[in-house]
């Protein structure tokens, strides 16, 4: 499908952080750094149009409730100012992002970049229509993140050739589940810039 980034579309990078991308991350989510490059060329898409670029990332307390010792799924992960947590050097944001940090509330889950963060006001107040997304984990943040994204009206196109799941099985239906719900996929080569 050829999909268009229009004057009121946006870019929401979710989550490429060391802990999910990087060698020795915490919780390397698989895949996580061979999309990088479709990512970077998705970011100059946004960037040489002037559209706004949206960073999300994992931004937990060290006593966050979705750690293990705390009876969580994860071991401890994208810790406030740690390296873990540092947005993976290859991902080549512009200096204009906009960074949302997310799952700061040490009692609280929040996959989505719309949970209790301040991104839907500053979609609207831009006048942003159509979110494209990208980035990991596709079974989780992204998921989350374009599953609030549609229930707030937005129109969501998932870049399929850029984003990465924990598993391959939960990735597949959470795909399902997101076009089911509204969202398009689209790759590199459907977009139209004009
Ligand atoms: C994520 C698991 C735990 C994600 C965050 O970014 O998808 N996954 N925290
Ligand atoms: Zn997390």
């Amino acid at each position: 499908m050829k999909v268009a980034v229009t004057k009121s579309s946006a870019l929401i990078v979710v989550d490429i952080q060391n802990d999910f991308c990087a060698e020795d991350g915490a919780l390397p989510v698989p895949g996580c750094r061979s999309i990088v490059e479709n990512v970077n060329k998705y970011i100059e898409v946004f960037e040489r149009r002037g559209q706004i670029i949206v960073a999300s990332r994992d931004w937990h307390p060290p006593n966050h409730i979705s750690f293990k010792v705390r009876g969580g799924p994860w071991p401890p992960h994208c810790v406030q100012s740690s390296k873990g947590a540092e947005f993976y050097p290859e991902l080549k944001l512009p200096k204009e992002v906009l960074i949302i940090s997310k799952g700061t509330d040490p009692n609280a889950e929040a996959y989505s970049a719309f949970d209790g963060t301040e991104l839907h006001y500053v979609l609207s107040k831009h006048g942003i229509r159509r979110i494209f997304v990208c980035g990991v984990a596709t079974d989780y943040c992204v998921r989350a993140t374009v599953m609030d994204a549609l229930k707030l009206g937005y129109e969501v196109v998932l870049l399929d050739d850029a984003v990465a799941g924990v598993s391959n099985e939960s990735s597949q239906n959470a795909v399902l589940e997101m076009i089911r719900s509204g969202a398009v996929l689209a790759e590199l080569k459907e977009i139209l810039v004009e």
